[in-house]
């Protein structure tokens, strides 16, 4: 049974009959159809829309409510949410789930027919994004004050296609048919200025549930248009084109999203982009502030500010601009607004994707920001030149101005000098911040410091991706789990009951069969569901390591052609690469060359089958996570900032198969280390290798299987006979190695020797898995969320008021 719900929340009792009258009703006067012509989009948007009707009080009240008590605000600054579709998800924290399976029933629908018809806004890369709509939640569900930004993305995350030669992208048209849940704000525009240009920002708001609390937040995603349609002086010369240019070239600004996972340097647009929701954002505060009759110099009481990375750090030079231009505050008490308002999360120590900007190009696009940032460095250095005296290299290292003949701008400096607060997302990362690529910073400011290990929400990725698990807790240890997530650590009571153990096996089996039917409809591949599931679905990078998972399956190959029993593996892929990321795309290539002989060879028959899932998503995440019995989270340490999906695979019931990296380490403190198949060098070593010179020869040399695993992929076995395909791979694998594969490959052939034992013994197999779950409580994003909250924004919850019943 679901979570009964507090009286207050009146939606719940919205009957089923109301709502199917609700969907009829729309159908006629929101699609204008007749029952004949309707197509299931369409009863997909009367659904949507029926759903919507039933939040707008619960939305209204708690922009009412804020409004009213003049609360202290939350702020998000994000360049990517990947949310995922809405409807379920809104279902659930609604507590309507049940009634809309009950209307669609009335009315002869599939209530999962009609979620499947959302199309899903993919407006980010990977887990930066996905963290961002799990933070958005988490806020609500724990009603505190809060607003998210962002760009409302055109085309979101480029759609996959799998093919024999690898991936093929093509556009996410996501708003085609139209988007029942987001509410245009016109009133809400606000001008950017961006080299000679100016564009207008567009508010479109999102409403944002919290689970079974009125509170519904909103998240504001900023469009681009142009001041005007059409320039009537070359309209009335005759250049219609000339005339719409200016529009289209305005537009082009929250087209699409930038594919790459780790930040691509130097783009025009992508500079754009940044200042565009930044200023869009901040004015649009400096707007609420007003309406609340505050002045400017009292920002940082109303507002804690946190930015996503560095992709909206120029906000500390466009919140300096308009307290200094805009709103006439002096230099000091400027500065000390924004050091109070803004914190900053790093999520990333690869040197590379560490974010600069030309000086030339910022002059042109952002030539007073450029000003305020000299002077913010001139008076920062200044500072430091007294505390570190004779040390021009530190100086150079803490400057806000990379020197050279190409000078740069760095984003990460600049947000950690005008943040109160820094921190990373897993204890390893933030230590790793700490003593090395903001080693310096952190000398001279320690307090400003802090780690807040990520986490993702239970709604999205127990209660509405794994329905079956859900039942199964509200049945043993009650439903509160989905509020406070610590409840799972009443599952060790039920450790040693076998008729528990046989239900927890029953639901993980249907998950699998679940999986196994989608993957057989859309790709045509039957799988086995009691072979163990081995899963590797994330970003493609060469530091997540995914051509490292593929060499064992080649070797299991070898294994199992030799004649060796093996217990039967089901090996699964998914991940985009970057479009430009060669490399990254060539490891796809490889898996599928190894899926089609593996799939092919009568041999293999019940004992390997290797699947590429393409097109990775959140709805598909929601159908993979509950089917996996090892997740694959096998990065190089010292590289995964922290992961997400290691956290979502493990919560429904996974077992880790895992370096030392990121938030593995916590993963494997909370579910005890028996429970984990650890393998790999740890960080410092990894950092030593790199130190003292690594080269994988040796390692190779005495690794006689690693040898013939790379000699048969050489030698065009999965490439049709092509020996010159996978070179670069095996040049790179063999020659500089540089996430140490060859390192780290025979411990993890250890590693998984022993997955294979433990898979051989199903019961001990199952209660390994509840003791995954059991102990994944932590990694709730109400748990971040709350130290957010507490430590580094100090905004404090406010229940919303019922105010708008009588309308
Ligand atoms: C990702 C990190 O790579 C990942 O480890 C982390 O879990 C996630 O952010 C959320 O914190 N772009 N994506 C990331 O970092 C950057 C930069």
């Amino acid at each position: 049974m679901a979570e009964s719900f507090r009286s207050s929340t009146s939606p719940c009792q919205t009957s089923s009959r109301a709502l199917a009258e609700a969907m009829q009703r729309h159908l006629f006067f929101s699609q204008a159809k007749s029952p004949s012509l309707a197509t299931r989009h369409d009863h997909y948007r009367c659904l949507a829309l029926a759903v919507r009707d039933r939040l707008l009080h619960n939305w209204v009240d708690t922009a009412e409510t804020y409004t009213q008590a003049q609360v202290r605000t939350a702020v998000y600054l994000s360049a990517e949410y990947l949310l995922g579709p809405h409807l379920d998800n809104n279902l659930v924290n609604l507590g309507l789930r049940q009634e809309a399976e009950q209307a669609c029933h009335e009315l002869g629908l599939d209530l999962e027919e009609l979620i499947r018809e959302e199309p899903e806004p993919g407006l980010g890369n990977g887990g930066l994004g996905r963290l961002a709509a799990c933070f958005q939640e988490s806020m609500a569900t724990l009603e505190l004050p809060a607003i998210g930004y962002g760009i409302r993305y055109e085309f979101g995350i480029f759609r996959q296609q799998i093919t024999t030669q690898g991936q093929q992208e093509s556009t996410d048209s996501w708003l085609a048919q139209g988007n029942p849940w987001e509410v245009i704000r016109p009133e809400w525009s606000y001008p950017v200025t961006i080299g000679n240009h100016t564009v207008i920002g567009v508010a479109y708001d999102t409403p944002i549930l919290g689970y079974g609390v009125r509170t519904t937040n909103t998240l504001r995603l900023w469009a681009a248009s142009a001041p005007e349609a059409l320039d009537f002086a070359s309209f009335n010369a005759g250049d219609y084109t000339k005339a719409v240019l200016h529009k289209m070239q305005s537009e082009t600004l929250s087209k699409v999203l930038y594919p790459n996972d780790e930040p691509e340097q130097g783009k025009r647009l992508r500079l754009s982009q940044q200042i565009f929701f930044v200023s869009c954002s901040l004015q649009d505060m400096f707007r609420i502030l007003r309406g609340q009759g505050l002045p400017a110099r009292e920002f940082h009481r109303k507002f804690a500010v946190q930015l996503n990375d560095t992709h909206p750090a120029i906000a500390v030079a466009e919140l300096m601009r308009l307290l200094l231009d805009e709103h006439r505050l002096d230099w000091d008490t400027a500065w000390g607004v924004t050091t109070a308002s803004l914190s900053y999360t790093n999520h990333t120590l690869l040197p590379e994707a560490l974010e600069t900007w030309g000086i030339d190009l910022f002059q042109q696009l952002l030539p007073r920001q450029l000003e305020i940032i000299y002077e913010i460095n001139a008076r920062f250095l200044r500072m430091a030149r007294i505390r570190y005296p004779g040390q021009p290299d530190k100086l150079a290292r803490l400057s806000l101005i990379e020197e050279g003949p190409h000078r740069k701008v760095r984003m990460a400096n600049l947000a950690v000098v005008g943040c109160h607060h820094t921190n990373g997302v897993a204890e390893l990362h933030s230590e790793l911040l700490r003593r090395h690529v903001l080693a310096d910073f952190a000398e001279l400011w320690p307090d400003r410091f802090t780690n807040v290990t990520n986490g993702v929400t239970p709604r999205r990725w127990m209660a509405v991706a794994n329905p079956a698990l859900a039942n199964l807790l509200d049945d043993v240890i009650g439903s509160h789990w989905r509020r406070d997530l610590t409840h799972l650590q009443a599952l060790g009571k039920h450790t040693g009951d076998d008729a528990f153990l046989q239900r927890w096996r029953g639901v993980r089996d249907a998950s699998k069969q679940r999986l196994v039917q989608h993957i057989h409809q859309t790709q045509g591949i039957l799988l086995d569901h009691s072979s163990l599931f081995d899963v590797q679905v994330k970003r493609i990078h060469e530091y997540k390591r995914q051509h490292l998972a593929a060499l064992h399956v080649v070797e299991r190959y070898l294994r199992l052609r030799n004649g060796e029993d093996l217990p039967p593996r089901t090996v699964i892929f998914g991940g985009k690469a970057a479009p430009g990321y060669a490399m990254a795309k060539l490891i796809i290539r490889l898996i599928v060359g190894i899926a089609e002989i593996v799939n092919m060879d009568p041999a293999m028959a019940g004992r390997l089958r290797v699947v590429f899932v393409p097109n990775f998503s959140v709805s598909l995440g929601q159908l993979i996570y509950p089917a996996v019995d090892l997740s694959e989270q096998i990065s190089t340490a010292g590289k995964e900032a922290s992961g997400t999906g290691n956290m979502k695979m493990a919560l429904n019931g996974a077992l880790t198969i895992g370096t030392l990296d990121g938030a593995n380490i916590e993963i494997r403190d909370q579910v005890g280390a028996d429970n984990f198949f650890l393998f790999g060098h740890t960080a410092e070593q990894i950092h030593e290798f790199d130190r003292m010179g690594y080269h994988p020869m040796p390692w190779i040399e005495k690794d006689p299987i690693v040898r013939e695993v790379i000699e048969l992929i050489g030698s065009g076995h999965f490439s049709e006979g092509d020996r010159d395909l996978f070179h670069p791979l095996l040049a790179n694998l063999t020659s500089h190695d540089p996430f140490k594969v060859m390192a780290d490959i025979g411990d993890y052939r250890q590693a998984q020797n022993h997955v294979d034992a433990c898979w051989q013994d199903p019961s001990r197999w199952a209660r390994m898995s509840v003791a995954n779950t059991m102990g994944c409580g932590f990694f709730s994003s109400d748990r971040s969320i709350q130290e957010y909250a507490e430590r580094i924004w100090k905004v404090a919850p406010v229940p919303v008021e019922a105010t708008t019943r009588s309308l």
